[in-house]
């Protein structure tokens, strides 16, 4: 993650920033709601809530069809959004093709880069570190193209082990697909110096983002790297809009990823063209709303400032990370270190189970994730089934940190422990 060239503002006034999103304001069985599970969705501000009611309530037509006005007001708001998406990752417009989600996005790297354009034997490599949607669709590329995979692995403290990178690289790898900040163990991964070793190597990169690019400035030009995928919802959007950013002439080499309305130049019964890029990849009525809610998201998170955003949460981990060595008997998964490491820390709780840590902090009205995390052979590597994972943003504060853990000495106490 690179710092941004100017802090807009110094520190978060975190009390202010709560008051625009109205769900913090929510009581759970009667106690104000600790959401501490942002890396599974962030909470959605008022003026991305406005976006789309606006969106819906004035300007809702479909786009890149229709001549009258709703329609060209509709297609010029969806183009702006791509555009805004494309300023807020530093990267050019033509690259960006929305989907659902970086899931979606990894999909289409997958089946329409690596299954058609890769040939059989030809190798893609991956981390033991990865979400299964940068897993699984490889696997599946790997199946029906006759690809071979083979995986980075972590040291102990949850860090990518780079002492075999060169070997990985070498022929027959054509594609390295990693994982920006790892979901469970919050490690960030040095995306811009791997991906240079890579392209040295003549191997394209493939970035998962989803839990960098909310939390932090990412530059594509400065990482360059050949494809990035995100969400939206990750970033105070509305869920349903995610991104993948392609290199457009690697996005004209590929074959389209579904196949229908739009994304069409000529049909005819023997056959069809292709739309230009991105469109060629963007078959059906898309979510205008959720490109429209995008954008809003975009501009909010730059009025606050990703670095002070970035500032705030290694705040936040800091005082997490010494919070849970008080609690005592805590095992804690990753860098441990936040500096880094994004806000997100993974932990058990002496052999407690997860899920049964989890329901006490939820009758504390604490949100946390508990369970694989979507990352099932990383959890294999630390050598457990699941973990308890508390995930930060901007709207948390020191005192939620606290609740987190007096609640967690409540579980001690109920499960013994210590
Ligand atoms: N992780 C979590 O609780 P989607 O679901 O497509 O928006 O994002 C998938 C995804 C891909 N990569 C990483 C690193 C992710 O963290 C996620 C989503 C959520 O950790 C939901 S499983």
């Amino acid at each position: 993650m690179t710092t941004e060239a100017t802090v807009r503002s110094p520190a978060l006034d975190v009390e202010r920033l709560r008051a625009d999103f109205p769900i913090l304001q929510r009581r759970v069985a009667g106690r104000q709601l600790v959401y501490l599970d942002s890396a599974a969705t962030t909470q959605k501000p008022a003026p991305v809530l406005r976006a789309v009611d606006a969106y819906y309530a004035t300007s809702n037509a479909n786009v890149h069809r229709g001549v009258h006005a709703l329609a060209s007001e509709a297609t010029d708001l969806y183009e702006r959004a791509r555009q805004r998406v494309a300023r807020f990752i530093d990267a050019p417009a033509e690259g960006i093709v929305f989907l659902r989600n970086t899931t979606e996005a990894l999909n289409l790297v997958a089946s329409s880069y690596a299954r058609e354009l890769l040939t059989s034997g030809d190798r893609v490599v991956l981390s033991v570190m990865e979400h299964h949607s940068n897993l699984v669709p490889w696997q599946l590329a790997a199946e029906r193209a006759g690809l071979q995979l083979a995986y980075l692995d972590i040291d102990d403290s949850g860090r990518l082990d780079l002492a075999g990178l060169d070997e990985l690289l070498a022929p027959p790898t054509k594609l390295l697909s990693l994982v920006h900040m790892s979901n469970v163990l919050g490690t960030v991964n040095d995306i811009k110096s791997i991906a240079a070793r890579a392209h040295a190597a003549g191997v394209l990169v493939a970035v998962d983002a989803a839990q960098s690019v909310p939390h932090s400035t990412v530059s594509l030009r400065d990482l360059d790297v050949d494809f990035l995928a995100f969400s939206g919802h990750k970033m105070c959007g509305p869920m349903g809009a995610g991104v993948l950013w392609a290199r457009p002439e690697l996005l004209e080499r590929m074959p389209p990823f579904l196949g229908g309305g739009s994304m069409i130049s000529r049909v005819t019964l023997e056959r069809t063209t292709w739309n230009t890029v991105p469109h060629k990849f963007e078959a059906g009525t898309p979510d205008v709303a959720g490109a429209v809610g995008l954008h809003a998201a975009c501009d909010y998170i730059d009025s606050i400032g990703r670095s002070a955003i970035r500032e705030h949460e290694r705040g936040l981990t800091r005082h997490l990370l010494d919070v849970l060595d008080e609690v005592g008997d805590v095992t804690v998964y990753g860098p441990r270190d936040a500096d880094a490491q994004g806000g997100v820390v993974s932990f058990n709780v002496g052999d407690v189970h997860p899920h049964d840590v989890g329901t006490i902090l939820d009758r504390s009205a604490i949100a946390v994730r508990a369970g694989h995390h979507c990352a099932q052979p990383l959890m294999r590597r630390l050598g457990v089934a699941a973990t308890v994972r508390a995930s930060v943003y901007l709207y948390n504060t020191h005192s939620e940190i606290d609740s987190l853990g007096a609640a967690l000495g409540d579980v001690k106490r109920i499960f013994k422990v210590g």
